[in-house]
């Protein structure tokens, strides 16, 4: 098994003045992820200024309190590259669901085989894992079949709960009771950049999930924005509010000749009632989404990059 070399990735946007780096590009047949670092050493706790050298334990605390922590240098630069280059690659496969024409969804990507490696990537990465066992306090973590890939897509306010016409597979005892939560979204930036904001903390307090403006932070200055470095991974309570990029961030050019991709997925405890809840209502949102966007206009080829 080759180990992965953990090295920053320190690619910045064109509009900073950086240089892009262009990577060195990898044939299809040679693609596969760089195998996960063996432990969690990198792996900084939700705030920006947390010292390296935490431990599972205390990143996993962090998580439960804030709702969200930053693992950073989990996956090497080429993983990266790698990673961006299949997606872009099988872009054919996403829909463009949102006013942006570059913009591109795939709901539940790890059907697809093509993809399929890339959510293994995310859902066997064992640093992610030992965090989120300690944080759930579950022998073992369940994929519930909720996995995305985005291409600029821009993201308001919302939890990552069901909502709307699903969100009767929910209640607030298994959303906020003695035994609610567990449930984690395991978000890979594919780029750096500072899109995410969040309410630290406000996944403990119940939200209506009728519609998404009820998670809107009532005082602006709970909110906090996270930056990330290409190839962090982020864990966030999907009960936590947050919301990544506007139409207006995403309508630069930029993101065109080089767009904002992030890959996820979603796991649970495995005996947690709401791993067992999201699962069930998220396969009927599968469904409908499939049905929806079967006919959907496909995003424009967009540069291997
Ligand atoms: O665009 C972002 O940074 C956030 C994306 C997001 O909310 C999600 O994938 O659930
Ligand atoms: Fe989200």
């Amino acid at each position: 098994m080759l180990l992965a070399k953990r090295r920053r990735f320190d690619q910045k946007w064109p509009e900073q003045g950086w240089e892009l780096d262009v990577p060195q590009l990898v044939p299809h047949r040679d693609r596969r992820f760089e195998p996960a670092a063996a432990s969690v050493r990198d792996i900084r706790p939700g705030s920006p200024e947390a010292s390296s050298g935490a431990e599972t334990g205390e990143i996993a605390e962090g998580l439960l309190r804030d709702g969200y922590a930053v693992l950073n240098g989990l996956f090497a630069e080429t993983a990266v590259e790698q990673a961006r280059r299949c997606v872009l690659e099988n872009s054919s496969l996403l829909r463009n669901t949102r006013p942006n024409p570059s913009a591109g969804h795939l709901a539940g990507f790890h059907r697809y085989p093509a993809l399929e490696h890339l959510h293994a990537m995310l859902s066997t990465q064992p640093g992610v894992l030992d965090v989120l066992k300690k944080a759930t306090g579950s022998a073992f973590m369940q994929s519930i079949g909720l996995s995305d890939i985005t291409v600029n897509r821009s993201q308001e306010w919302h939890v990552d709960l069901l909502r709307g016409k699903y969100r009767h597979h929910l209640n607030s005892r298994i959303c906020w009771g003695a035994d609610g939560g567990g449930v984690y979204k395991v978000l890979l930036y594919l780029q750096s950049g500072q899109s995410l904001r969040i309410v630290p903390g406000a996944h403990i307090k119940a939200v209506d999930l009728d519609s998404d403006r009820k998670s809107e932070p009532e005082d602006p200055s709970e909110v906090t924005t996270v930056n990330v470095t290409a190839g962090a991974v982020i864990l966030m309570d999907i009960r936590l509010p947050h919301r990544g990029s506007s139409e207006r961030e995403l309508s630069n050019g930029d993101f065109l000749a080089s767009p904002k991709i992030l890959i996820s997925t979603v796991l649970g405890g495995e005996s947690r009632p709401l791993t067992a809840a999201m699962e069930k209502g998220n396969f009927e949102r599968l469904l409908d989404w499939d049905t929806r966007h079967r006919e959907q206009g496909r995003i424009p080829q967009l540069p291997l990059n």
